[in-house]
């Protein structure tokens, strides 16, 4: 097994733009203070751009258990970021410290064929879960993150925010693009052991319904038809989090836009 010398996105500028998108990310990610060393981590399904080549790449690891079996991922291809890597460095080189993976025809293994056989991030079983949720359902979405953002996981270690819809409904009403931006709210997932398959059936489970969700007292995740538009989600609901500790630190508890203007919003936006 040898490692590729070219890297997979020389002359494939559409999966390369995809890429530039995750590293872009990853930076963000690193800047807000949600990425810690190795925290969170990036995965997009890239199986649109897998060519006749890419598809008849040797492998450059071992077959390796994914943990669970996802049908809908026969034949994908996906980005992954390393496990133990971190994002800031995802973000200067995504290529070093992200590979790229195929699924094996069983749906239970997968095996690295760019550019270099870093091993996947250690929540791949709740990444592959949720992309294996997301093709079943056709609503087109590629990418899925996981980050520890501090406002919103500091949130979760409240009981009564981790009430069906409490959370979504508070924050939802701190700023009229919360509503309209993160338009189904978030789901709330017990603490389950990180990189669990447990936590990785409970995520989707969630996402049925949501298209973010709060790990608590760990993280959070969100999916999207790109990384970006799945960052955006988690932005707006963390700028929602940061107005509502800004007016608790001034000494009141925030008001909150009212049900009416919320369904106001709902509304003139189609939500
Ligand atoms: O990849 O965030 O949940 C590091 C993590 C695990
Ligand atoms: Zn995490």
């Amino acid at each position: 097994m040898q490692e590729s010398i070219k890297s997979i996105l020389e002359n494939r500028p559409a999966l390369k733009a995809e890429i530039d998108k995750v590293a872009e990310v990853a930076g963000y990610l690193w800047q807000r203070g949600w990425a810690e060393r190795n925290g969170g981590n990036i995965t997009i399904n890239i199986t649109e751009y897998a060519d006749d080549e890419i598809r008849t790449l040797a492998p450059i690891s071992e077959r390796y258990p994914i943990g669970t079996t996802l049908p809908a991922l026969k034949g994908c291809y996906f980005f992954c970021k390393g496990t133990n890597r971190r994002m800031r460095d995802l973000a200067r080189r995504p290529m070093e410290n992200g590979s790229v993976i195929r699924i094996a025809d069983d749906c239970a293994h997968y095996e690295i064929i760019a550019d270099r056989a870093v091993k996947p991030t250690s929540e791949l079983a709740s990444h592959l879960s949720m992309h294996n949720q997301m093709i079943a359902s056709g609503n087109g979405y590629k990418a899925a993150i996981h980050t520890h953002p501090i406002e919103l996981v500091a949130m979760t270690h409240h009981a009564e925010f981790l009430k069906k819809d409490v959370l979504t409904r508070l924050l939802w009403s701190m700023i009229p693009e919360t509503r309209a931006f993160c338009p189904k709210g978030l789901g709330i997932v017990p603490y389950k052991m990180p990189s669990s398959v447990e936590l990785a059936d409970a995520t989707i489970e969630q996402l049925r319904e949501y298209d973010v969700v709060m790990w608590e007292k760990h993280g959070v995740c969100a999916v999207g038809p790109d990384i970006i538009e799945a960052f955006d989600q988690v932005d707006v609901l963390s700028k929602s989090a940061l107005i509502y500790i800004a007016a608790r630190n001034m000494g009141f508890v925030p008001e909150g836009m009212s049900d009416a203007q919320m369904n106001e919003l709902k509304e003139a936006f189609n939500l």
